[in-house]
């Protein structure tokens, strides 16, 4: 049975059926398949995301807007025509309403993500990157940071996106109270990259021990999200002595040509692609598959530890 809430919120069946039968569900956005990647490749990653989900023991709830209407997940052929979709907007926080209200589509951003999600009562959450504190003259620190401060959710990513000020992105996240978890490691990986010289607040190497972690964290009173960052491995990352000369010539670029805004990620991410002759965007699909995975490997353990407390 499909369940319509009372905003124009519509889980797809197989999703508000996993969600009352309590079977582990995992969230993934929709901004990298609408603005994040080139076609045919966002599809084929989309479909791939799914499917990696699946073979992990989840359900995967792809969350986008198709017609004003927010999705909890997607059929194959509504994730089809959004891949494909000519007018689409990024949706984050603040642009729900413009898009329900001019009936658009969109791809939800991890912020927009997470503030469905939450609504839905998914707690695990799969990205590539998050977004963060950009390197430029003017105040730009996207709104994910602001909802990794004030939702609940295991969010798995690879870092943030390594076009980003690091360092920034990390000071805010520890003001925010957000933990940083190094999933195997002690390093915050810098995307594309094993390394940053950054920390992080904590390092789990198991599933298990983030699902505990996580309780910890909720049970004292903490509203802020566990922020999983899980780096490529040494054969799939790009050293980041060999990425550094295109970010920084990615980021002039903009500068020259004046993007701001919600631009500005899309941008860069494209010009990553361009100017590392495509090897940012294998990296860039390794790890959103990498994160499928290890998101739902969690969901599975925190399914678990709750049906254990229920017999
Ligand atoms: N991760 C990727 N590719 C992406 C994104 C994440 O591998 O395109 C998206 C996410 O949806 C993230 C958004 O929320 O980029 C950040 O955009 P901004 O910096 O404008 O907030
Ligand atoms: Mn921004």
């Amino acid at each position: 049975m499909n369940k319509t809430f009372t905003l124009p919120l519509y889980a797809s069946a197989p999703i508000s059926q996993a969600l009352q039968l309590s079977i582990p569900v995992v969230a993934l956005e929709s901004t990298v398949i609408t603005h994040g990647l080139p076609r045919p490749q966002n599809l084929e990653l989309a479909r791939e995301m799914e499917a990696t989900v699946r073979e992990n023991g989840a359900i995967p709830a792809t969350i986008a807007i198709l017609d004003g209407i927010v999705h909890i997940g997607l059929t194959e052929a509504e994730l089809e025509r959004l891949a494909n979709e000519q007018h689409v907007r990024k949706i984050s926080r603040r642009d729900f309403a413009t898009a329900i209200v001019n009936k658009e589509c969109g791809g939800t951003t991890v912020a927009g993500t997470m503030f469905v999600a939450l609504k839905a009562g998914i707690r695990v959450f799969a990205t590539g990157g998050i977004g963060g504190v950009h390197e430029v003259e003017t105040l730009d620190i996207s709104t994910d940071l602001l909802a990794l401060a004030d939702t609940p959710m295991i969010v798995v990513c690879a870092g943030a996106k390594a076009i980003l000020d690091l360092s920034a992105t990390l000071e805010y996240l520890e003001t925010m109270a957000v933990p940083v978890i190094g999933y195997g490691t002690d390093e915050f990986p810098a995307f594309y990259s094993r390394k940053s010289g950054l920390p992080v607040s904590a390092r789990l190497d198991s599933p298990p021990e983030i699902v505990a972690f996580a309780k910890a964290h909720w049970a004292i009173g903490m509203k802020s999200a566990v922020l999983v960052c899980q780096p490529l491995s040494s054969e799939e990352e790009i050293p980041c002595e060999k990425v550094d000369g295109a970010i920084r010539q990615a980021r002039g670029e903009a500068h020259k040509q004046a993007i701001h805004g919600q631009s500005l990620t899309p941008f860069l991410l494209e010009r990553m692609a361009k100017l590392t002759g495509g090897a940012s965007l294998k990296a860039n699909l390794k790890l959103l598959l990498n994160n499928a995975k290890l998101a739902a490997q969690i969901a599975a353990a925190l399914n678990l530890t709750e049906k254990q407390k229920v017999d």
